[in-house]
């Protein structure tokens, strides 16, 4: 996670400035050096120690791409100011090739060959810097806790791959587990352009921070003038960003992208581990959950714990977090976990504090607004599946449809696609985006357009409680040889909602994701779809926690563009979608069907009453 866009980085003193910086309770002396790695690469480091404190205290690191120099003081950091208060040494990390750390940046670099004893990855940068740290820092009682949001949480989970003894806890809080399936770079095998041109340049073109510099401010308008994804190395990167290069060689998922995700990397946990995820994260929702069950399947010491928030990306770090967007949550949930559950985990492993009593998983529940405990995730022996139907005339309801042909279709145009978010798309991490708070956006915005359908309940007179994995199980056809189905579940307000006014007939989307059909029989090798062939398509909509309150409808929408952040399918089947060349691109018809034989629906796990 960027926590500091385009940060201007603070002078380096090269080894040991020692700075007094103001605290409540405990002051914090900086210090910045340099921490040689097994290869003599050194990698640069910020170190804040207590003061004036006699006791010896454990390490929290954080290793991060994004730039240390200019880390405030843990006491001015809301993310960690609780922890601050009681005592840690706060050490952040430049890694490899990044600002002021020496190498080579490699984007989520992978494992080294173990055969080789002078390989190196980021698990042993992790732990040659924690051996340096233990035998250099004076006042330290030998454990070491390591944290951080998205790169900063990925980075946390190679450090407990072959950890150094002395790591006795992490805090993964949105890593990407796999950028195939569910994080930054695609969904289900669709690209998601926009976020992976502009994360790449960021991060690629020089060692510092850099944004792409657009001359539209409507990106949207800017990667439709693009055309096809192969004028992005002609005309833009000429070669120079690696990651793109990799995009464009791996568009299937292939050992590159399969020996990246975390389901290889990962065997049992190593420490104790709490996973953090946000139900709105625009960018790594899918990766802390995967972490979580991957672990999962082997935590035989109960070491494994999740946390899900009403959040964004990284959400829980800073603010409050009483709402998103327009959405109320009720209590400043940010900081109930950064003073509940985060410093508590720490202050346990690391100090030996507290009970070390922590649930299995804990989740805020949306829509009713309260935090659930639970003693496994999703929870077992809860809920009981039901079905969503679609239906004519735009219904949606529980009984099955029982006319024996039946569809919805429109005409998917990839000369016109439909915007992800209401347009204008800013630059992703640009100035005033609404990259952050798209996730939560009123969906209305595309509402009456011919290429969105939409299907809505009759007005619910009960809650409805839905806790746990949905899929969406859609039948449809299109008349070309490739398609993208998106699908979203969406709570629609009341139209007079006096609670707050400006949410009256809001279309909040609770679950959404996209499915590229030329991967619908597996994602390493890709079939054209055959011309006007109804085929099934299951589409995992993750997990939510959601009440849909009496007086709320429940609305689906199918759609077969989200533009710019998924690429167009040129709906023509091309066998690498980076090389598709103008003319490959068609206007397809697509149905969505609603018959007996091909009831598409959504599956949801609702809480048995
Ligand atoms: N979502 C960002 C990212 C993480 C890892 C790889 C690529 C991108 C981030 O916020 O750090």
């Amino acid at each position: 996670m960027k926590r500091f866009p385009l940060m201007i980085g603070l002078l380096l003193s090269a080894c040991f400035t020692v700075a007094q910086t103001e605290t409540d309770t405990i002051t914090y002396s900086r210090q910045e050096l340099l921490i040689p790695m097994r290869d003599g690469i050194k990698l640069n480091t910020v170190i804040y120690s207590p003061d004036g404190i006699s006791e010896p205290m454990p390490f929290l690191f954080l290793r991060t791409p994004y730039g240390v120099s200019g880390r405030h003081s843990p006491n001015k950091d809301a993310y960690i100011s609780d922890m601050a208060k009681e005592g840690y040494i706060f050490v952040f990390q430049d890694i490899r090739g990044r600002y002021k750390s020496e190498g080579v940046f490699e984007m989520q670099r992978i494992m080294r060959d173990k055969k080789d004893p002078k390989s190196i990855d980021e698990s042993t940068d992790t732990y040659d810097a924690i051996e340096w740290l233990l035998k250099n820092i004076p006042k330290n009682n030998g454990r070491v806790g390591m944290y951080g949001v998205s790169y900063d949480g990925w980075t946390t989970m190679m450090g407990t791959i072959d950890p150094h003894p002395a790591l006795k806890a992490a805090s993964e809080q949105a890593t990407p587990s796999d950028m195939y399936i569910g994080d930054d770079f695609h969904h289900n095998g669709a690209f998601r352009l926009s976020y992976s041109f502009e994360y790449s340049f960021m991060e690629e073109f020089s060692r510092k921070d850099t944004l792409f510099s657009f001359d539209k401010f409507d990106t949207y308008e800017w990667y439709l003038k693009l055309g096809p994804l192969s004028n992005v190395n002609e005309k833009y990167f000429h070669g120079k960003i690696p990651s793109w290069n990799d995009f464009v060689k791996h568009p299937n998922y292939d050992d590159f992208w399969q020996k990246q995700s975390m389901a290889y990397r990962l065997g049992s946990p190593t420490v104790p581990i709490l996973h953090v995820a946000g139900w709105w994260d625009q960018e790594d929702f899918y990766g802390p959950q995967k972490a979580y069950e991957v672990l999962e399947k082997q935590d035989k010491f109960n070491k494994n714990f999740l946390v899900i928030g009403p959040w964004n990306h990284g959400g829980w770090s800073w603010g409050p977090g009483s709402g998103l967007g327009n959405i109320k949550f009720g209590s400043p949930t940010s900081e109930k976990f950064r003073k509940e559950i985060q410093s508590p985990f720490f202050a346990f492993y690391l100090k030996g504090k507290g009970s070390g009593n922590f649930p299995e998983a804990t989740t805020f529940q949306t829509g009713s607004n309260i935090w659930k405990d639970y003693d496994n995730w999703p929870p077992l022996n809860l809920t009981k599946t039901e079905n969503l139907y679609l239906e004519s005339e735009g219904k949606l309801s529980f009984i099955p449809p029982q006319v024996t042909q039946g569809f919805d279709e429109y005409l998917s145009d990839p000369s016109h696609p439909v915007p992800y978010r209401s347009r204008p798309v800013e630059e992703t991490y640009g100035p005033g985006s609404h990259w952050y708070t798209w996730l939560v956006q009123d969906q209305r915005f595309v509402q009456n357009r011919p290429d969105v359908l939409s299907w809505e309940t009759n007005t619910l007179t009960s809650d409805i409680e839905v806790t746990g994995n949905l899929i969406a199980d859609i039948f449809a056809s299109t008349s070309g040889t490739d398609a993208d189905w998106i699908v979203k579940l969406i709570d629609v307000y009341p139209e007079t909602y006096p609670e707050q006014f400006y949410l009256g007939g809001y279309q909040l989307m609770v679950a959404n994701d996209v499915f590229r059909g030329r991967f619908r029989n597996g994602f390493i090798k890709p079939e054209p779809v055959k011309s006007d062939q109804v085929y099934e398509y299951r589409i995992d909509l993750h997990a939510i926690n959601h009440v849909f309150k009496a007086g709320h409808k429940i609305m689906v929408q199918v759609q077969s563009s989200w533009f710019p952040i998924i690429d167009r399918n040129p709906q023509k089947f091309v066998a690498n979608i980076f090389e598709a060349i103008d003319s490959d691109f068609i206007p397809t018809t697509q149905r969505i069907y609603r018959s007996k034989q091909f009831s598409s629906n959504i599956i949801l796990p609702v809480v048995k009453k």
